[in-house]
């Protein structure tokens, strides 16, 4: 099974590289989150955001598994789907997609409490999307929570509506203005549920197992990225699931000893929505000018996201906590252009000493950059990696010593083919 996974805070172009990549494996396999990813891909120069259907799924041949350590929205996977079917009419996902029975569910309340907390002053504010993730991933952790298999016991309306009552009566306890009518909301969510149930849903580690060992290829689909994962991101202000490779082993059943090559996408650059540390953050109007270049907004929640250089210890400690062994560099292109770039190759501590891998981002840390020659030339269309401008190519030589991994994808431009193999 290979992996492919951010390594920095998401958008780094996941979906984009998947959709190129899953011609090659039989199956792609989301193994976490929910409905907060946002996996952009184009089509006959249409473009469609991904949500919880993994991006193999304009693939005829390929399988996409929705795996044990996602949460899954049915309310907004219905939509998703419907959303598909307009979008590409051929496509059968109800053929092509299956469904972890141990997936948790979201319920409709988990939302309005995420908004609940992103506006209390009673809560840190993480600056979330609002999806309800971190309520499916804590309820789950206490044990409390519903898993898509519970669907088809005899009691599982009862159950939801225990939860959604319950939730309804703390939100009025505490006075959240807005509430929606609790009726038609629970309306909503079975109608989705029967929706989902048309779906293949099964033991999908089983599944992938089997399909292993018949010699089938899988691919493994991270959302969100390392810097963003429970553990091993700037806590608090990550998501509530496990982004990196050790994630894909847990979330979807699988050994680590089937692990093949593990994929991290990086962009030239970095950006971040919602709040936490993020020490290269450009904050003047060149980072707006990049924002609008990079159209870096969210692919969901159209939210700006935050603009900053390279961070080059962070990658290190992202390619470190993964084992990453091969990097797909993305959106240089957006660089293209500026008289020099520059890239974080430290961080130097108020008592002088330095950190050249830092997974922390500490405020008080001064990020050291080196300011590198910018490049020019539209590269957009060419085809081989020996037509790039000698400073782009001096920049990934850089990136390849400094990270001791190849470079083995260039992504250069934003269409699906402008992809470039370097190896
Ligand atoms: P959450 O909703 O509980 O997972 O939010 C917690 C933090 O995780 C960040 N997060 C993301 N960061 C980048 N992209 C994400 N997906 C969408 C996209 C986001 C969008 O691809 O553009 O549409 O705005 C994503 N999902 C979660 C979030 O910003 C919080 O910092
Ligand atoms: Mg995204």
């Amino acid at each position: 099974m290979d992996i492919v996974l951010g390594l920095q805070w998401g958008d780094e172009g996941k979906g984009k590289f998947i959709d190129l990549i899953s011609e090659n494996y039989d199956i792609t396999a989301r193994f976490n989150g929910g409905a907060n990813a946002g996996h952009s891909i184009e089509r006959n120069g249409k473009r469609i955001t991904l949500k919880m259907i993994p991006s193999g799924i304009f693939m005829k041949e390929v399988q996409n598994v929705i795996g044990t350590g996602t949460v899954l929205d049915p309310v907004s996977f219905k939509k998703e789907i419907l959303n598909l079917h307009t979008f590409e009419p051929a496509i059968q996902p109800e053929k092509n997609i299956i469904i972890s029975l141990k997936a948790h569910l979201v319920l409709p309340t988990y939302k309005l409490l995420d908004i609940f907390m992103e506006e209390s002053s009673d809560y840190t504010t993480i600056g979330t999307t609002r999806n309800g993730i971190a309520q499916a991933y804590s309820n789950k952790i206490l044990r409390q929570n519903l898993r898509v298999g519970d669907m088809f016991l005899p009691d599982f309306q009862s159950r939801v509506q225990h939860i959604l009552k319950r939730d309804y009566k703390m939100l009025e306890d505490k006075g959240m203005v807005a509430l929606p009518a609790l009726e038609p909301v629970i309306e909503e969510f079975f109608d989705a549920i029967d929706f989902l149930k048309k779906f293949n849903c099964t033991e999908t580690e089983i599944y992938l197992n089997n399909a292993l060992s018949d010699g089938k290829k899988i691919l493994a689909e991270g959302s969100q990225a390392t810097m963003l994962d429970i553990d091993h991101g700037t806590y608090p202000y990550v998501t509530s699931s496990s982004a990196t490779a050790a994630g894909a082993c847990s979330g979807l059943g699988i050994s680590p000893k089937k692990m093949g090559d593990i994929y991290g996408i990086a962009k030239a650059y970095c950006t971040r929505v919602g709040n936490g540390a993020f020490p290269t953050e450009i904050l003047d109007e060149f980072g707006d000018e990049l924002r609008m270049k990079g159209n870096e907004f969210g692919s969901n929640t159209g939210r700006p996201r935050r603009i900053g250089w390279l961070d080059i210890p962070a990658l290190k400690y992202a390619v470190m906590i993964n084992g990453v062994t091969q990097l797909v560099l993305t959106k240089a292109d957006v660089l293209s252009g500026l008289k020099s770039v520059a890239v974080c190759t430290h961080y130097e501590l108020e008592d002088g000493t330095i950190e050249t891998v830092s997974g922390a981002l500490p405020h008080h840390a001064k990020p050291v950059l080196k300011w590198m020659a910018g490049w020019k030339a539209d590269f957009s269309s060419i085809k081989n990696r020996s037509e790039l401008p000698e400073e782009l190519t001096d920049f990934l030589i850089y990136l390849e010593t400094e990270l001791e991994i190849p470079v083995s994808y260039l992504s250069i431009g934003p269409g699906r083919d402008q992809i470039l193999k370097m190896k």
